[in-house]
Formats: structure tokens, sequence, C-alpha cells
């Protein structure tokens, strides 16, 4: 099949704005606040964003995607897979859904497969790459639907947080899991769940314990040396010792470093981290 009639769409949490081989676009969400709203495409300056939001006291959220949104990234292509970050914490599945639907109608020899990633960030990355993958080797579309969701099994999330305080105030945690990670010095670090929401495991103190216990908790979770996508918020510094870490353990990991787009840096906040590896 020629892969050019296909395209891989995501939504800005996959903190990436294209792709080397194969047609890409993303959909961005929206941070707000009370003086300005940041749109998560590739033209914004998020150590900016975060340098403003540290200085900013009001009121601040996010908004996802629109179906408007969702059907300018769709473009004209025929076959559409469409990444969403976890349903369980934002509206942005739900809207793909419903672009996905006026898409089909509009064109009927068009079709969208909208992927719950039940996850956030560098999972999603994970999914794209595979996806990117698939259509490279020139499986149809049939395939590659059954061949992702299978895939889908097979990767995870583990993050660490220094502060929790976004998260809680716009109800994405309880306020007592968040208040936990905001004590000073303490390092939340946590899985996506298998509905795609926050799981705190560990309160660590400081970075130095938090980096080797996400290597343990790698292990407990299934992985064995594949691949590992790290995005941080303006931590590079933890991102280049975490790597070393599990390179320590696992010689064959293949992993990649990368910087959280807007969405995710609002939430993960400056210093935190997402860890998305396969098992
Ligand atoms: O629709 C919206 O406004 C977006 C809401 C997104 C809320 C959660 C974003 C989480 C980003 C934080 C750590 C990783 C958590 C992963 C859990 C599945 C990153």
């Amino acid at each position: 099949m020629n892969p050019w009639n296909m395209k891989i769409v995501a939504d800005s949490s996959c903190d990436i704005f294209s792709l080397e081989s194969v047609p890409f676009a993303s959909a961005p969400l929206r941070i707000i606040t009370d003086e300005k709203e940041y749109v998560d495409d590739q033209s914004l300056d998020v150590a900016q964003m975060v340098d403003d939001l540290l200085a900013y006291s009001g009121k601040s959220g996010t908004a996802c995607p629109g179906t408007g949104d969702w059907l300018d990234a769709f473009g004209d292509a025929a076959y559409v897979f469409c990444v969403t970050i976890t349903s369980n914490l934002s509206g942005s599945y739900n809207s793909a859904r419903v672009a996905k639907q006026e898409y089909e109608e509009m064109y009927p020899d068009r079709r969208v497969f909208v992927i719950d990633s039940l996850s956030a960030g560098p999972e999603l990355n994970l999914i794209i790459e595979k996806l990117q993958e698939l259509i490279l080797a020139g499986k149809t579309y049939e395939e590659i639907c059954t061949e992702i969701t299978e895939y889908q099994q097979h990767g995870d999330l583990l993050f660490m947080l220094e502060s929790l305080k976004n998260l809680a105030n716009n109800g994405r945690v309880s306020k007592l899991v968040a208040s936990a990670a905001g004590i000073l010095g303490i390092r939340m670090v946590g899985k996506a769940s298998e509905q795609g929401t926050l799981e705190p495991l560990n309160k660590c103190r400081g970075e130095k314990k938090a980096l080797p216990t996400i290597v343990q908790l790698m292990d407990k979770y299934g992985y064995k040396g594949g691949k590992v996508r790290i995005a941080h918020c303006i931590n590079p510094e933890a991102a280049a010792k975490l790597k070393n870490l599990i390179l320590e353990k696992f010689a064959s990991a293949e992993i990649k470093i990368y910087t959280c787009g807007a969405l995710c840096s609002f939430y993960a906040e400056k210093g935190g981290m997402l860890v998305g590896f396969e098992k």
C-alpha cells in the first residue's frame, strides 16, 4: 500500500511535531491562564511558558483539541491513525471520536482509527513510532489496526514529579496525593494505571533516590531492554543520569531523550520526567 495516503495524527501531549518518513500532524492542547493562552504547537517557547507560570499565581488550566483541530490535523489523508492522551484525564479522545465520525461521513471512503493511549507523553511516542514502522512495512489499514492494538499491551509509563499542584488544581489527582509530593525535596514516582490515571507508587527523598527507583520499577513492570523514551521538563541532567542507570542494568536498552511540550510541561512541572518503555 502506498504509505502517502496514510497519516499519523496525535494530540500535542505526545511532545513531537514531525516525523521523518511518514506524514504526521499534531492537534494542539491549550494552556490557559487569566492573562494568556498558550497553544501547544511548534512555535511555542515552552521554557518561557514554564517560567511565566512559576511567576504567576492566578488560575490556570488546559483545554483539549476541539473537533476542528482534529479535522485540520487529518487533512486529506485516506487512512488516519489518531493517537490521544488518556481518555480518563482528558476530553481529547472523545473529541477525536467526534471528528472521526464527521470525517468518515464527509468522505465515505476514508477511515480514521482512534487510539486511546491510556497514557501520556512518551508512551504515545512508542505507539507513533510503531505506527510509522508498520506503515513503512507496507501493511494494510486493517493489519495496522490489529497490530497496533496488540502493541499497546507492551507499553508502559512511569513518571517522577516534584510538584502535583497543577494536576490537583485541575482535578486530575486528589489534593491528598498532591500534598504528599508538595513537601520540599520529595519526588513522587508513579505510573499510568491500567485505566489511564495517575497511580502513585513511591515517595522518594530527592532525585538521587528517585532515579534508581524508576529503574527498579521498570524491571518490576516487565522491561527487558527494549525502547525507552524519556521526556523531561527542563531537567536534562536527570534524564541523562536515568539513561546511564538504565544502561548499567540493561545494556541493550534503546533510549531517546527529549523535552516535554507545553501540555506535559504544564502538568509534569519543572523538574518532572516521564518515562515510556516497552515491556
Ligand atoms: O484535556 C485537557 O485539558 C488535558 C488534561 C491532561 C491531564 C493529565 C496530563 C498528564 C501529563 C503528567 C504525568 C504523567 C501521568 C500519566 C497518567 C496516565 C503528564
